[in-house]
């Protein structure tokens, strides 16, 4: 296949970098981390969206190495601003299923942490709820090892797949991400909140925190406020940017 030879070469030169998406804590209104996300600049073809690089990778499992070197990227980005005296807060990066069911997946983790310097209490690894749904115990067994090294867990895209908050009690989750589709949903009416304000409520119950996804608009922030969410993350505050960028939102001290 075409795009999987070009995944391959990139993969062995420097045609991928990582742009970050600030996370806002709501309550102070500042930063309070980053998501990490993959960039692919393709010679000839110019930036290739992961939406479509992500699956091809997925399904012929190079995203393992691909996902491997952007923890350990992103690892060695969050500690470089950390010793330039930044408080970057917390770094978030992605797992596809495919890396969560790798061999070693959290010997590679640890192995990076101590390469990098890393502080663990300060990585958090998105994982998606039909990747641990699928496979439950192993996928608690891989959770459990992971939490235990210190490294936070938070269900991404939440709402959307197969799962359940019982199911949910019973892994060391530490956050849910509530998909951007509700959030967007958030102004259609009563209902939508209703959704929305359930899942923040039975999170809280649970004592995990709520980070809102693709938050755009003032009026969905006002409605995640008053719903008593934690954390959003959305254009209406910053698109994913570039390190630099990353260096001049964290001096503005938003
Ligand atoms: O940045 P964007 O919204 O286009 O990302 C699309 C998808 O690609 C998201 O679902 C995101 O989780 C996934 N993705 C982005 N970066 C990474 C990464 O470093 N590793 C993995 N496994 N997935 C990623
Ligand atoms: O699946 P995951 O949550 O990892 O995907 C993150 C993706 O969501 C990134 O590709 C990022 O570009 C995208 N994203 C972040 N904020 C917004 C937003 O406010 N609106 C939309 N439409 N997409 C967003
Ligand atoms: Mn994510
Ligand atoms: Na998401």
């Amino acid at each position: 296949q075409f795009l999987l030879g070009r995944l391959r070469r990139a993969l062995l030169g420097t045609e991928f970098h990582l742009h970050y998406q600030p996370r806002i804590e709501l309550a102070s209104g500042a930063i309070c981390g980053w998501e990490a996300l993959l960039r692919w600049n393709c010679p000839g073809d110019g930036a290739v969206s992961p939406a479509e690089f992500i699956p091809v990778a997925e399904d012929s499992g190079l995203i393992v190495p691909i996902g491997e070197w952007a923890l350990r990227e992103a690892c060695r980005q969050f500690v470089s601003w950390r010793n330039q005296g930044l408080e970057p807060g917390s770094l978030a990066v992605n797992l596809s299923p495919r890396q969560l069911r790798a061999p070693q997946l959290v010997e590679r983790v640890a192995a990076i942490l101590e390469e990098t310097g890393m502080p663990a209490a300060m990585l958090e690894l998105e994982i998606t709820e039909t990747a641990v749904m699928e496979e439950f115990d192993s996928s608690a067994d891989i959770l459990t090892r992971l939490s235990d090294l210190g490294v936070g867990i938070a269900v991404d895209d939440f709402g959307t797949g197969y799962s359940s908050l019982a199911y949910l009690r019973r892994l060391p989750v530490d956050k849910l991400k509530i998909d951007r589709s509700f959030v967007r949903a958030l102004e259609d009416g009563p209902h939508d909140v209703a959704i929305v304000r359930t899942i923040i409520e039975l999170a809280c119950t649970l004592g995990l925190t709520v980070v809102a996804e693709g938050v755009e608009t003032e009026a969905q922030l006002r409605l995640l406020n008053g719903a008593r969410c934690h954390e959003m993350q959305g254009y209406l505050f910053s698109r994913p940017v570039s390190p630099a960028s990353c260096v001049q939102l964290m001096h503005a001290g938003a």
